[in-house]
């Protein structure tokens, strides 16, 4: 039988099966030693299960991702899947209260990007003073490279509908910093799930997460939502520099005007890039985060 993994914890796979039925699962121990090696089964990895004497679920084969939401720490050099076959990437921010960094924003926006997954910025706490201005800057750099930012607000209820557009259909991951609100918006759109929000929560964010469990939270509108812990550092080791331009929907569309075919758009001649750049067609944070992520990725 089939079935996709909904959690995972402590050694043990809750799979929902095709049929509908939810079934707590170990993995076959060819794939247990697979999973020292680094390649763990994670949340929405679809599997093939069977039961053992009639009673014990063992997942036998994990099927081939079609996406990835990796984690590499800040220059670190090991690379985690936290959510496998996602549909969207929420990337979350706060239009206050932490205020909104965009380095970071473009780094989760490359995870998402390098995972064939896609991004999508949601400003929260869009109550604040002063947040319209904030959510406007970001507009202003993001939704022409067509990414979609939707401005929401948890504890006034506001945008929920546009919310529920991002949440309800199919596979989605919120991620963002500690504290702008990822938990408050699962909470406002359908309070049942309860999910711990302030600072036990973030408490718990810092450093121990990895031994927590992660479960993809079936919504009552229909989709499958992965509440990831809040992370400041995200590391892109795991994308080599060659394929970084192509993380870069602005550089992505230029890349083959540059004279040379494997051009870092660093310091080469004739850069179709750098030549935008002093255009003012691309946003010089955009270009810095390019450049700081070239010298940050793995060669
Ligand atoms: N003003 C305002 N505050 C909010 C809003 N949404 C959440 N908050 C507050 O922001 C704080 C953090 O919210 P959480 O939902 O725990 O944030 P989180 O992103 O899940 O944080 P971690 O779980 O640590 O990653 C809480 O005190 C919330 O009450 C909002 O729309 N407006
Ligand atoms: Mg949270
Ligand atoms: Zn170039």
């Amino acid at each position: 039988m089939k079935g996709m993994v909904r959690r995972v914890g402590g050694g043990v796979y809750t799979v929902a099966l095709e049929s509908g039925e939810i079934v707590e699962a170990s993995l076959r121990g060819r794939l247990k030693l697979e999973e020292r090696a680094g390649d763990q089964v994670v949340i929405g990895d679809r599997v093939r299960l069977d039961l053992i004497d009639g009673e014990a679920h063992v997942i036998e084969e994990v099927f081939p991702r079609e996406t990835t939401i990796t984690r590499s720490r800040f220059g670190g050099r090991t690379i985690k899947v936290l959510v496998a076959n996602a549909d969207r990437l929420l990337v979350v921010v706060a239009a206050a209260r932490p205020k909104p960094r965009r380095d970071l924003i473009d780094r989760l926006l490359v995870v998402g990007e390098s995972g064939g997954v896609t991004p999508v910025i949601i400003v929260n706490k869009m109550d604040i003073d002063g947040a319209a201005e904030v959510a406007k800057g970001l507009e202003q750099v993001y939704l022409p490279l067509g990414y979609d930012v939707v401005r929401v607000s948890a504890l006034a209820s506001e945008g929920m509908d546009r919310l529920a557009e991002q949440l309800c259909e199919g596979i989605a991951a919120l991620a963002g910093p500690s504290g702008v609100g990822k938990s408050s918006l699962v909470n406002a759109l359908e309070p049942e799930h309860a999910l711990r929000t302030g600072e036990l929560s973030r408490k718990r964010g810092t450093g121990r997460h990895t031994t927590v469990s992660s479960t993809l939270i079936q919504l009552r509108c229909g989709g499958l939502v992965a509440d990831t812990p809040g992370f400041s550092d995200v590391g892109v080791w795991g994308v080599p520099r060659e394929e970084l331009d192509g993380c870069f929907p602005e550089l992505r569309a230029l890349r083959s005007s540059c004279r040379f075919r494997e051009c870092s758009h660093l310091h080469e001649p004739d850069c179709a890039v750098r030549q935008a750049l002093d255009e003012g067609a691309i946003d010089p944070g955009r270009f810095e985060s390019y450049s700081t992520l070239y010298e940050e990725s793995g060669s």
